[in-house]
């Protein structure tokens, strides 16, 4: 209870901001995008995790304001990145299931687009493997609405879960996140790689996308390369960092 009025006084004050962390393509190592993360720095300059503070955010109800002000945050980190160039920049945004589930979510979706003149297309909703393997029906209509909004859709932390192709195949998804654990897995043990194969091979035989997150060595990322998979992210390429820092690490890039 404690941490959820200090989260509400936090986010009133502007103590919850939003950082990047870059995507790369592991061929040209080239940014193609990046997924924005929120971050809570309270006042005596602690930071407060969010994988602490989201589940507070979620059952308080707080996560559907912190959650539209998330997106409204990062699409118009967007729309700078494109007037500064960067023309080709995607843009993924956390989605909880609660603020998913939320019967608004739409409506803030259309208008979070509208009001910052994010385009659809360069922007992607990353909802988790669990959220969809709970109500099946309620998730594939759900994603063909938001899918006619044009933004495109993420599966995080894939792999964790259980979905079966044939349920992957009926929801209008473009893309896999290879979760972490199985990245780090990689470099662990013999068969380490095997997960990040078969999602890598998933990916190819529906036509969805594959980025692998929490990459962070060059062992890692020069298998998932050979494994055929596209797209990485983690802290051997760049850690999650502010919308100016990351202006100037693309200007870098270049
Ligand atoms: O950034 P970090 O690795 O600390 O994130 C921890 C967890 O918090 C991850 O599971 C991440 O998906 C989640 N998270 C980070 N930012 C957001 C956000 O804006 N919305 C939601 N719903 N989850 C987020
Ligand atoms: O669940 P989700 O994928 O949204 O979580 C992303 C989280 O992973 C972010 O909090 C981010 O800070 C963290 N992260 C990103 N890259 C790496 C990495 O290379 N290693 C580790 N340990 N964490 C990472
Ligand atoms: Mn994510
Ligand atoms: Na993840």
């Amino acid at each position: 209870v404690r941490m959820m009025h200090a989260l509400r006084t936090g986010f009133s004050q502007n103590q919850l901001f939003v950082v990047y962390q870059p995507q790369v393509d592991l061929d040209s190592r080239r940014a193609m995008g990046a997924e924005a993360l929120l971050r809570w720095q309270t006042p005596d300059g602690k930071f407060v995790s969010p994988d602490r503070f989201i589940p507070i955010a979620e059952y308080s109800g707080l996560i559907i304001d912190i959650g539209e002000w998330v997106m409204r945050t990062a699409m118009q980190e967007l729309v700078a990145l494109r007037a500064a160039g960067h023309t080709e920049f995607t843009m993924s945004i956390n989605v909880s299931q609660v603020q998913f589930r939320h019967p608004h979510f739409l409506d803030t979706l259309r208008n979070a687009l509208h009001d910052t003149g994010a385009p659809p297309e360069y922007v992607e909703l990353e909802i988790t493997e669990s959220m969809a393997m709970e109500e099946p029906d309620m998730l594939i209509k759900m994603l063909a609405q938001i899918k006619q909004t044009g933004v495109t859709i993420a599966i995080d932390d894939f792999g964790t879960g259980f979905s079966s192709l044939s349920y992957l195949q009926r929801l209008q998804i473009d893309r896999l996140k290879i979760d972490r654990a199985f990245v780090t897995e990689i470099t662990n043990s013999a068969r380490g790689s095997s997960i990040a194969e078969m999602v890598v091979q998933l990916g190819r035989n529906l036509g969805l996308a594959v980025i692998a997150e929490g990459v962070e060595d060059e062992r890692q990322a020069q298998i998932l390369h050979n494994l055929g998979c596209p797209l990485a992210q983690g802290f051997l390429f760049a850690r999650p960092m502010t919308g100016e820092a990351l202006s100037g690490w693309l200007s870098n890039d270049a």
